[in-house]
């Protein structure tokens, strides 16, 4: 298709919109620092269109356009930004509208899914913008959960970043008022931009492309490997243990017990154990620790077949971390399989760490391993922030591989001779109101290709325990078929 033809493919409302944005400074163009730290040659903010009622209207029609081949009952916009959009077309077209909450609210109905809708009905997902259409598929998954058939997505704006792709390896179609390229067409030719700055902004989208699903350059040995082929890639004994249980039990559920006293502890892991491959404490916040509860969870976990990890993240120079792990009211190596620690203080923390591990082993009793935390569930955190950091991170473990074998991470970060655990997993995405940032089981392990899902409150707060681990069980377990299939 030549330029001119494209260009003709522009309906004038579509052209007199774009201006329109341009003129509200809803893009614009630069040099900005994104999110990730990445500096980009152009931003977009569709948020100010709320300032302005009629190019909102104007939006809205053309939403409805692009979505006027689409058979739907009802819509659904992605917060925040779409949330107007959708409210306009649903105003416009009387269809219907349904809300999902990013915040579960912890009183009353506890709903994600607001408005009403009947099993199977055909709903609309109205989003901005869209890069990897990762948030798309944040909204999607609790309609379709809550019963809702979705199959289209309809946006204002295609970054061209691999939403469409990604989003079509998940069954959805994208159908987009205009793309990222059209917008610059249209710019160029009313002489807003210079055709340099065009170039420019097309160098950076195409050599700033986002894939979700798994990349087609990694090979089905690198991805596809099951729990039992990667157990012997694992040097730490604790690791392959770990790797082993799972393959047998059929689970990569660990729960964080992050209850207040002992008796809510040993219920909870009295409960959940059959369903579990770790057991995840936090002994600082249980107000009863005595000298005989690290022994009681050791004989739980025999019992249930599951490992124990200290969440501790210690954090100290190496002699400190060693005192700490072996010592203090909780003696942590005494009882715990595993144990974690940040990176931020240098490879010493690795090496008083393994010195507590040494002389657990001294004392007969079983050995240790550690996990780094490479990145964090929390909004804003720094260690997912800097890329660099995360390097530095697997670094340290690449060479001190007799004992740490994995990371905690938000997905696959290096090879195959590691594991990764992900926290913040419940079965709708979401954030808790304190920075938590929650994604689903199988975004974690089907996409991001985690080995174990890190569940707290998404368990220990569900009125029955034992149905919500297995819930989560299955849909972990899932993903990671999935993923061995390799059905994206
Ligand atoms: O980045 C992290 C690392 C950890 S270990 N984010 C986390 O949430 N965690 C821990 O996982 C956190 O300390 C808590 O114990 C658990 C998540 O709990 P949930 O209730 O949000 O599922």
């Amino acid at each position: 298709m030549t330029a001119q033809q494209k260009k003709m493919d522009v309906t004038s409302q579509q052209r007199s919109l774009i201006l329109k944005l341009h003129d509200v400074e809803a893009v614009k163009f630069g040099e900005f620092t994104l999110k990730s730290g990445i500096k980009s040659p152009v931003y977009i903010d569709l948020r100010v269109s709320v300032s302005h009622p009629e190019l909102l209207s104007l939006i809205a029609d053309q939403l409805l356009e692009a979505a006027s081949d689409i058979e739907y009952d009802i819509i659904c916009g992605v917060p925040y930004t779409a949330l107007p959009f959708a409210t306009a077309m649903s105003l416009t077209s009387k269809k219907p509208m349904v809300m999902r909450r990013k915040e579960v609210k912890k009183y009353g109905t506890k709903k994600i899914i607001e408005g009403q809708f009947s099993e199977n009905q055909p709903c609309l997902v109205v989003e901005d913008l869209v890069t990897s259409g990762l948030s798309v598929q944040e909204t999607v998954d609790p309609l379709v959960t809550a019963g809702l058939k979705v199959q289209h997505v309809v946006v204002l704006l295609d970054r061209q970043q691999g939403a469409l792709e990604n989003l079509k390896a998940k069954g959805l179609c994208l159908h987009s008022v205009f793309s990222l390229a059209t917008m610059l067409n249209v710019l160029v030719d009313a002489k807003r931009i210079e055709p340099d700055v065009q170039a420019s902004v097309m160098k950076f989208i195409e050599e700033n492309q986002v894939r979700t699903t798994p990349s087609v350059s990694s090979s089905p040995q690198t991805t596809m490997i099951t729990y039992e082929e990667k157990a012997s890639n694992i040097e730490n004994p604790v690791g392959r243990r770990l790797l082993e249980l799972m393959a047998l039990k059929k689970t990569n559920l660990a729960v964080s017990a992050d209850v207040t006293t002992k008796a809510e502890l040993f219920e909870l892991a009295e409960k959940v154990g059959p369903e579990i491959c770790l057991l995840k404490t936090h002994a600082d916040i249980i107000e009863d620790w005595d000298s005989e509860t690290g022994a009681a969870l050791i004989e739980l976990s025999k019992r249930h077949n599951f490992l124990l990890f200290e969440d501790r993240k210690f954090a100290d120079i190496g002699n400190t971390v060693h005192h700490q792990a072996i010592g203090g009211v909780h003696t942590i190596c005494k009882w715990a399989d595993i144990i974690n620690a940040h990176s931020v203080a240098g490879p010493g923390i690795v090496s008083g760490l393994a010195k507590a591990g040494d002389s657990k082993a001294e004392h007969g009793s079983k050995s240790l391993g550690l996990l780094l935390l490479a990145e964090m569930s929390s909004a804003g955190n720094l260690a997912s922030a800097l890329p660099e950091y995360r390097e530095k991170t697997i670094q340290m473990a690449q060479e001190a591989k007799h004992f740490v074998f994995g990371f905690i991470s938000m997905g696959k970060i290096a090879d195959n001779s590691f594991l990764y655990l992900t926290p913040g997993v419940k079965l709708a995405p979401g954030v808790d109101g304190l920075g938590q940032q929650y994604l689903t089981p199988d975004i974690v392990i089907a996409e991001k290709l985690s080995d174990v899902i890190i569940v707290g409150r998404g368990i220990y707060q569900a009125d029955d325990k034992l149905k919500a681990a297995k819930e989560y069980r299955r849909a972990g377990w899932k993903a990671y078929e999935k993923r061995c299939s390799g059905v994206k």
